[in-house]
């Protein structure tokens, strides 16, 4: 990395956590709702490319960036200098009060690169849940109905509304109901655990989800249908091949309006811009967040002009959304990805993990299933492969063992038993490999 101060390589300096992380953890036990959880207490003080720097001196390799949000690497000397040259100009003025031209060069960016050569527009928020909140309020003023479906397995965000979208009780919703009304959830196209196998996978879950819509919604009272088109939280889950342009066409023939989450999924992550572009699905609505701005707190709604055009003057907004630094941020990051090939990157990126995950699954007979797509990868584990039983324990096991050797990994899953990999693009391959023979040494230890 031109610029790199921090040398791409990882240093075990103390224990990880280690002493200094420890002291930090009881000021946060004392401090901090124990409602905040924290993966891995190592607490960091520096970033840059796939390193992490905790305060007892240890550099991480980081397999997670902050939950597929720094794509573009920490550090990215382009989104420092961004960033650095706005917040000397202004910080704030509030879009809605007086506008600035950043706000809106980032919506002819987002018009630009999501899927579907229509007109579009875009409003910007602050996080992926309030993108997900925004684009069900246009879908239903736009539609006139009340009803949005979600699928089994989905993850959109942990307020009233989207905690009602998101299908896992534990950690997400448990005790905190009542939810909003009016949302009604169908069968995930998941093709590894399809009762009669992932070749029937697509047109039999399509076929439920018709039936499930005309019988307990009714077509003509449902304003939108929710999808992550790979799911994230939910375990990475790759819909079966063809299920997601079934569902954008009858969307369309039945006025209804297909939402695209691509909170998780978009900007390069899984080697295309977006995951819809995989599918060429050209979704109504598509919501980002994350990755946009380079871990800035940036997130959008973007969708058909006419649509994003029907709500009337004002109706959208909020103090904060598209803030100027945030904007600066996301400008960069989408330069640096077009400038870089990021999207090859990412399918790089699959090509050094693929081989190296399915040796695992060849050697220890706990991988179920490789899938995702790009720098957007999970195994599944399973503690018998033809009963496909859900092996969370080993998958907390193998995880803590590769955080103790000072490699940032998560887990995900409604049944906590995938393990994920989301490499910042800008991690260097002996990074990667690296980070991939700890996983080893994991598998070795725990599945041998
Ligand atoms: N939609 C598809 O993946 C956020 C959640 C982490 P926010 N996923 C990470 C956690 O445990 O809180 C996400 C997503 C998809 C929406 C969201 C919500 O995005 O920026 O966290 O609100």
């Amino acid at each position: 990395m031109i610029g790199s101060v921090i040398e791409q390589k990882r240093i075990l300096a103390t224990s990880v956590p280690g002493p200094r992380s420890a002291e930090l953890a009881a000021r946060k036990a004392a401090a901090v709702s124990a409602g905040v959880g924290t993966g891995l207490p190592a607490y960091i003080v520096r970033g840059e490319g796939g390193i992490l720097v905790d305060v007892d001196g240890n550099q991480l390799i980081d397999f997670g960036s902050g939950i597929a949000v720094t794509t573009v690497g920490n550090g990215n000397p382009k989104v420092v200098a961004a960033v650095q040259e706005q917040i000397a100009k202004f910080t704030h003025t509030c879009f809605m009060v007086t506008p600035y031209e950043q706000y809106v060069e980032v919506a002819e960016k987002l018009a630009e690169l999501t899927p579907g050569d229509g007109e579009k527009r875009s409003a910007l928020f602050n996080s992926g849940a309030e993108a997900v909140e925004n684009a069900i309020k246009v879908a239903r003023h736009h539609t006139g109905r009340q009803a949005v479906v979600a699928f089994d397995h989905a993850y959109h965000g942990r307020t009233n509304l989207t905690m009602g979208l998101t299908s896992k009780n534990m950690p997400y919703k448990h005790r905190f109901g009542p939810f909003a009304g009016e949302i009604y959830r169908v069968p995930m196209a998941y093709p590894y655990r399809w009762p009669t196998g992932p070749d029937a996978c697509a047109d039999e879950a399509f076929d439920e989800f018709v039936s499930l819509v005309h019988a307990q919604v009714g077509e003509e009272n449902c304003a939108a249908v929710i999808i992550e088109p790979i799911q994230g939280e939910g375990g990475f889950i790759v819909p079966a091949p063809g299920f997601l342009a079934k569902v954008a066409d009858y969307c369309t023939d039945n006025g209804i309006l297909l939402i695209a989450d691509e909170v998780q999924t978009g900007f390069a992550r899984t080697g295309d811009w977006f995951a819809s572009h995989h599918e060429g699905v050209v979704p109504d609505l598509i919501t980002t967040a994350k990755g946009i701005a380079g871990g800035m707190p940036l997130a959008a709604v973007t969708g058909r002009a006419d649509v994003m055009d029907s709500i009337h003057v004002s109706g959208l907004g909020g103090t904060y959304g598209g803030n100027p630094v945030a904007c600066a941020a996301a400008l960069a990051s989408m330069e640096w990805m077009e400038e870089t090939d990021a999207c090859g990157r990412a399918r790089e990126v699959e090509a050094i993990f693929r081989p190296r995950l399915e040796t695992l699954a060849d050697k220890y007979g706990v991988i179920g299933d490789i899938r995702g797509r790009g720098a957007m990868l999970a195994v599944e584990l399973v503690s018998d492969l033809d009963a496909k039983t859900p092996d969370a324990a080993l998958t907390g096991a193998v995880n803590r063992y590769c955080h103790g050797q000072g490699l940032v990994t998560l887990t995900c899953g409604t049944f906590g038993n995938v393990f994920r990999f989301l490499p910042p693009l800008s991690a260097p391959d002996e990074l990667l490999h690296e980070g991939l023979d700890i996983l080893e040494d994991a598998f070795a230890e725990h599945a041998g």
